[in-house]
């Protein structure tokens, strides 16, 4: 394990949770992905541990954690569960437009139940015509009264119907583009929000992801956050900061993947000695690990330049993120090849690995999207 980044009081933090991660989080993946179900222990032992409560300011009732400090818990959550390590990593997503755009009563009120681990939180941009294109989204709120009314549906939203907090992007002045969209606060009970469509998807199984209905949903003005037109900028400067996060996940698999190929090619006898001693395997373990250990490099940087207070973290942050999940891919590819057989079989699992990588190349902004924003910032820094 890499902590030498991190700094001394945060130090203890990561080993302990390197423990939890490892004792109490591996025994229970390959279940969570065979049952699909969503992984209620799981998200108690976060609760219990004060994971959850990483990335709420002190104030709040969290542990204010620096980013380097939640980007390594969450990469040692991913190196034995993926589905694990997303409720982390989810629970900042969906509550970071709060930190970064909420008023202090809006804080008061929602973080220190986020922080505990009471109630989760879930982020909702994406819709059934609007992924990539952010700002093409249909979602729109108007207000009446001391409320708004929230119509249209959002898709592929991670904790949904689970979450209590949503944080939900919409327009509230169409024809204005970006700067028509809102971001509003709204909460599970209140009227008018319902849960559509279950995802049944390829991997990070244990982890819900549903659809968000809104139909004539009632959300009290004080619940719009920061003000009206500001939602496409809270949403942005929400995924600058997260994306590491999501390059961690992938990062905590892929050293899952390398642990298990590292350890089978020592065990398994081919020829009357360990796979180990072929260079083909050796060539094959020295660039998965050289892969890992650039990742981890790039992501750690994104997250000490987040923590720094720069404002232009969004080109480390895109390409720390699309690397790492390439590599991840790339990684996990390579374990099952080097378990051969056994890796396409579910008793081992490289597969599960590979299946919950895939992901992290697409959720956060597909890799082409990381290039986009990668380019548009390398081009805007020259005169
Ligand atoms: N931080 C702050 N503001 C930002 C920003 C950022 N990172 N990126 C864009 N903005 C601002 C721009 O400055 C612009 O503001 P002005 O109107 O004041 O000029 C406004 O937002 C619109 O920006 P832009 O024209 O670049 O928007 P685009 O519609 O071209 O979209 C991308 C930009 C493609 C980067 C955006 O749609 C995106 O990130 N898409 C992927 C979404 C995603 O990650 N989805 C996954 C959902 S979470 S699982």
């Amino acid at each position: 394990m890499v902590v030498s980044h991190v700094i001394d009081d945060e130090r203890t933090l990561i080993e302990a949770i390197h423990e939890i991660a490892k004792e109490r989080v591996a025994p229970r993946a390959a279940e969570i992905d065979r049952t699909g179900e969503f992984p209620w222990d799981m998200k108690e032992l976060l609760a219990q541990q004060d994971i959850f409560a990483l990335p709420f300011p002190v104030e709040y009732g969290g542990v204010g954690a620096s980013e380097l400090a939640i980007v390594m818990a969450i990469e040692e959550l991913a190196r034995y569960c993926a589905t694990t390590s997303l409720l982390l990593a989810v629970q900042q997503l969906g509550s970071l437009p709060i930190l970064l755009a909420g008023s202090d009563e809006q804080k008061q009120h929602y973080f220190p139940r986020l922080a505990s681990g009471e109630w989760l939180a879930a982020f909702g941009l994406t819709e059934a015509g609007s992924g990539s294109d952010s700002a093409a989204m249909t979602t729109h709120a108007v207000r009446k009264g001391d409320k708004y009314i929230l119509n249209g549906s959002k898709r592929f939203i991670t904790n949904g119907g689970l979450a209590q907090v949503n944080t939900v992007f919409a327009h509230t002045a169409p024809g204005q583009g970006t700067r028509g969209i809102s971001a509003f606060i709204v909460e599970k009970d209140f009227p008018g929000f319902s849960v559509g469509r279950i995802e049944d998807k390829m991997g990070i199984k244990g982890s819900q992801t549903a659809e968000l209905i809104f139909t004539d949903c009632e959300v009290p003005v004080e619940n719009l956050l920061g003000r009206e037109g500001t939602g496409f900028k809270t949403a942005m400067m929400t995924l600058d900061r997260t994306r590491p996060g999501i390059g961690a996940q992938a990062l905590g698999i892929a050293q899952g993947a390398l642990d298990l190929a590292v350890s089978y090619s020592k065990q398994r006898v081919q020829f009357n000695q360990p796979i180990s001693a072929n260079q083909g395997i050796q060539f094959m373990l020295a660039d998965m690990a050289t892969k890992v250990e650039a990742a981890r490099l790039m992501i750690y940087n994104a997250a000490e330049l987040i923590d720094s207070g720069d404002k232009n973290i969004g080109k480390a942050s895109a390409m720390a993120k699309m690397f790492a999940s390439d590599a991840a891919m790339d990684v996990t590819n390579d374990a099952i090849q080097v378990l051969g057989g056994y890796g396409y079989m579910k008793e081992y699992p490289a597969e599960r690995m590979m299946r919950d990588a895939k992901i992290t190349q697409i959720y956060e902004g597909t890799n082409q999207i990381q290039r986009l924003v990668i380019a548009r910032a390398l081009l805007s820094e020259q005169e």
